[in-house]
């Protein structure tokens, strides 16, 4: 069997990198880091070189390019069910799959108004009733998820899953626009902040030089 390749963008900046990412390093399968800076002259002909979107993250597997952040989680849940990257259970992996698609396809507010920036600290933003209320749903979400299903350990389905690949990257976003939280959002972003893996990529986040401006917001005047 290849080693496997992941194709993903800036750590400091690639949301959708981080997700695949997470993934791949939970299943514990050695695997190559392919790192292409975006926005940067050339970085589309060298994506499109990946996968036809033109998008990180690729996974290399198996003589396939799978391209897309849910459709390489689902495929890692396939080859390392050991993994066990959506819960066993029917009713807990349906509602995994609910949060996930709904992460995966919704929160425009959240994306647009605090743009993903791991290793910025700090960012304040003027937000929208829309990102509140955004806020407020995936607090809600965690919440839910965290009382009826995740008895079993610290994540939101109890042990590690995709769903928590799909909502790191949110609770990073919460940290650094110092997004006010309590009780089970707080405590799910604490944990997070501990995790190995989310340690391993910020500090390489932060060893990045590229900057990209449009993602540099809230910095103080
Ligand atoms: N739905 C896709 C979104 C992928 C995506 O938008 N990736 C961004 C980086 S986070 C990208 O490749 N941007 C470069 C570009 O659009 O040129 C997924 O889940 O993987």
């Amino acid at each position: 069997m290849e080693q496997m390749q992941l194709v993903i963008g800036n750590k400091a900046y690639s949301s959708w990198s981080m997700r695949a990412w997470l993934a791949l390093k939970h299943t514990q399968a050695v695997f190559q880091e392919i790192v292409v800076p975006l926005d940067v002259p050339g970085y589309k002909q060298k994506l499109l070189a990946h996968a036809p979107t033109g998008k990180v993250p690729v996974l290399k597997a198996d003589g396939l390019a799978i391209w897309d952040s849910l459709a390489i989680c689902e495929y890692l849940a396939e080859r390392f069910p050991e993994a066990r990257l959506w819960p066993q259970d029917t009713a807990a992996r349906a509602e995994a799959r609910s949060v996930s698609a709904e992460m995966h396809s919704g929160f425009p507010a959240i994306r647009r108004e605090y743009p993903f920036n791991c290793r910025a600290t700090d960012r304040h933003v003027q937000g929208t009733g829309e990102l509140e209320r955004e806020i407020g749903r995936v607090q809600a979400l965690w919440s839910r998820c965290r009382e009826r299903f995740g008895k079993g350990g610290p994540w939101l389905f109890g042990h590690f899953t995709t769903a928590d690949c799909m909502y790191i990257p949110v609770a990073l976003r919460f940290v650094t626009y110092g997004t006010q939280l309590s009780g089970t959002a707080a405590d799910y972003v604490n944990k997070m902040q501990q995790f190995p893996a989310v340690r391993e990529w910020v500090a390489a986040a932060r060893l990045e030089k590229e900057i990209i401006e449009a993602d540099e917001v809230g910095r103080a005047r």
